[in-house]
């Protein structure tokens, strides 16, 4: 394999004479600029140079054949969606059914699947900086899994009192199948120094305003771990341009900020990785419970890592009519973060009386478990499906949301409302 460490000094070259290009102009000399570089002006959210000589340029989602159809959409630039539970029955999520969440604009380079000027680069503390292209990632052995994909806002929603963020209900979650290469042999090709405790991840979507680019990090042990990935493919196909082409990482069992898109650098750092969005109240839970609406010190605040045991009805959806005696199938996944599950009871009297469910394994460790059972109705009225998860460690769900800043994390259990007929 070829390592250009002059790569890497060109691109700090260049990012210190976009600083200094950056201050000298305003935003609108930048975007006339873009002529001279040869991309279209119709696209709003653009950058420029993030890596190397190639200009980044961000688009808007519907370039990106978003949003996909079913979709609940939350915003539109940044584009933010998700589906509802009942979209979300299949055993691997069709990437048409996977849900969104982005920071910025989209990569124009991912939209065109164009990989002329891109490298994944590996740099700080290691032995030999690399410069990863397309090719070289190929020559490494290819791993395929399934793994649960869950925003770490999903639920925010269901907070009380409510929190500012994305309004996320139940569905910014999937389980798609991924194949890529284990982060573990990247690494080790690049030597990391006894230095090394912690990834900084970077991806080509840097905001043109000037602000921080999103960028969040693993620590080492993590980034090490043999299921940890960068993928290259989604359910079998190139990476899409929503889900991060050309390269992404998998992160099995934690927050998806984890999950970098459009990936074209990890930062081996020698400290915990201190970008924006690794700090303050961002991706971050208090160290102990708090009561509904307090805001700890920040000092207080911990960097949220796996997810805790969950599940989700997807079968019956809500609001559906049944008759009297009549049995109903009830299906959905259940996930636990790094843990098992254990089991997945389900309730139809608000939790006096608790059914067991027929339980389907994952296929692979960090894969959604499946259960069903059938439920059948004595008497006419209102009633509500409720399932509730378990885990390995004797964890499950709350009947009520723990509350925090941002709300993260919300693992309450989830209520299907239905009526029963006579
Ligand atoms: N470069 C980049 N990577 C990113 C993000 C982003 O905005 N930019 N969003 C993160 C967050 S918060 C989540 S939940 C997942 C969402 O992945 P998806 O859009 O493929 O569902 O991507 C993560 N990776
Ligand atoms: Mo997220």
């Amino acid at each position: 394999m070829e390592h250009k460490s002059d790569f890497i000094e060109s691109f700090e070259t260049v990012t210190d004479s976009r600083r200094d290009f950056l201050a000298k102009i305003g935003k609108g000399a930048l975007l006339a600029s873009l002529g001279m570089f040869g991309a279209g002006c119709e696209a709003v959210d653009r950058g420029l140079f993030g890596r190397g000589l190639t200009p980044i340029v961000l688009v808007e989602a519907q370039e990106a054949g978003l949003p996909k159809s079913d979709m609940l959409v939350h915003s539109q630039n940044p584009f933010n969606g998700e589906f509802a539970p009942h979209f979300l029955n299949d055993d691997v999520t069709p990437t048409a059914r996977h849900f969104v969440r982005n920071n910025s604009g989209i990569p124009e380079r991912a939209v065109r699947q164009d990989l002329q000027g891109w490298k994944l680069v590996i740099d700080g503390e290691v032995h030999k900086e690399l410069a990863l292209s397309m090719d070289d990632l190929a020559s490494f052995p290819q791993v395929t899994l399934e793994v649960v994909l869950e925003c770490a806002g999903n639920g925010r929603n269901l907070f009380e009192p409510k929190v500012s963020g994305t309004p996320w209900q139940r569905g910014a979650i999937a389980c798609s199948e991924w194949t890529g290469v284990r982060l573990r042999d990247v690494l080790q090709t690049a030597g990391l120094k006894s230095s090394a405790v912690y990834t900084g991840n970077y991806g080509e979507d840097i905001p043109s305003d000037g602000s921080e680019p999103f960028s969040r990090g693993i620590p080492i042990e993590k980034a090490m771990d043999e299921h940890t990935l960068i993928a290259l493919k989604m359910n079998g196909e190139t990476l899409p341009a929503a889900h991060g082409f050309p390269a992404r990482l998998i992160v099995p069992g934690w927050i998806g900020s984890a999950m970098q898109k459009w990936l074209n650098r990890i930062y081996v750092r020698d400290q915990v990785h201190d970008s924006e969005k690794m700090t303050g109240y961002s991706y971050r839970i208090p160290a102990y419970p708090i009561a509904p609406g307090d805001t700890p010190p920040v000092e207080d605040m911990r960097v949220a890592t796996a997810w805790q045991v969950k599940s989700l009805i997807t079968r019956p959806e809500p609001h559906l009519e049944f008759g009297v005696g009549v049995p109903v199938k009830a299906r959905g996944h259940a996930w636990a973060g790094e843990n098992q599950v254990d089991t997945v009871l389900v309730s139809t009297d608000f939790g006096l009386q608790w059914q067991e469910t027929r339980f389907i394994q994952p296929s692979n460790r960090y894969a959604w478990y499946h259960w069903e059972t059938e439920l059948t109705f004595a008497n006419k009225g209102y009633y509500e499906i409720w399932a509730r998860a378990s885990d390995e460690t004797g964890a499950a769900q709350p009947f009520t949301q723990p509350w925090n800043p941002k709300g993260y994390l919300g693992n309450v259990i989830h209520r299907v409302p239905v009526s029963v007929v006579a």
